[in-house]
């Protein structure tokens, strides 16, 4: 950058931002190592004004790079989830997912322990979520046939509504812990959801040892979400939180 005329720059700080993973490797007798790749950016000074300055440098290193100024602090932190939590990368971040099964528990009471987690229940983002969920049931509960609730709800609008038109399976529900985002998660049962009684405004997560039992005329496959009654009782409960990043 050329900095106008008499204007010297007092005072030069650089710092790494964008920084991300690189799995390539600058040293090709490295290919393997995990490296950081950032751009450098300069802070300079002048007399009448400070300009941040992309230098287009980039740098590399095999460990989280930090600040080389005087503010200190690391530029790259990684998202941590706590043990027996998994994390998850969203489109809006990432996110700890944690399944329970301590006996049977109704929707507020599951929202509860949550909270008292540091979470929420848990929407669902994607097929990949769900697999670990079911995974993770079949793994907690004996006999591996229940549902979870999970983190999704009825929209206003839809609430005692029979479902079609505005309310249909992609647009009646919505994800309640402001992390999952979009319709890859409403990976709904067969016939489902039917707002049964009107009154449906849960959603729930089925599992099973089989990968469909038939009941009541239905087909429920395992891995499936379904419209559920917030006064009803199931199995599990699925929390998520935000990472703490380190
Ligand atoms: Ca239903």
């Amino acid at each position: 950058m050329v900095l106008p005329q008499g204007r010297t720059p007092r005072k030069r700080t650089g710092t790494k931002e964008n920084c991300a993973r690189s799995r390539t490797s600058p040293k090709e007798n490295r290919p393997k190592q995990n490296w950081y790749e950032c751009e450098l950016v300069q802070q300079r000074t002048t007399r009448s004004r400070t300009a941040r300055v992309r230098t287009g440098e980039r740098y590399y290193n095999d460990r989280p790079p930090v600040n080389d100024d005087n503010n200190g602090g690391d530029i790259v932190k990684e998202p941590v989830c706590e043990d027996g939590w998994k994390l998850f990368n969203r489109p809006s971040g990432g996110w700890c997912i944690k399944v329970f099964s301590d006996g049977l528990i109704g929707f507020g009471q599951s929202q509860a322990k949550c909270n008292v987690y540091g979470g929420t229940l848990s929407g669902i983002q994607n097929a990949d979520e769900i697999s670990y969920m079911n995974s993770e049931m079949s793994r907690l509960i004996p006999g591996a046939r229940g549902s979870a609730w999970v983190g999704g709800a009825r929209i206003n609008s839809c609430i005692g509504k029979p479902m079609g038109g505005e309310c249909g399976s992609n647009t009646a529900f919505h994800w309640t812990d402001k992390s999952a985002t979009g319709i890859d998660g409403f990976l709904w049962n067969d016939r489902q959801p039917d707002n049964y009684k009107l009154l449906q405004d849960c959603m729930v997560l089925w599992n099973a040892e089989v990968p469909v039992v038939w009941s009541g005329g239905a087909s429920w496959t395992t891995g499936r979400v379904d419209d559920f009654a917030c006064d009803g009782i199931v199995i599990s409960y699925i929390c998520g939180k935000k990472p703490t990043l380190k």
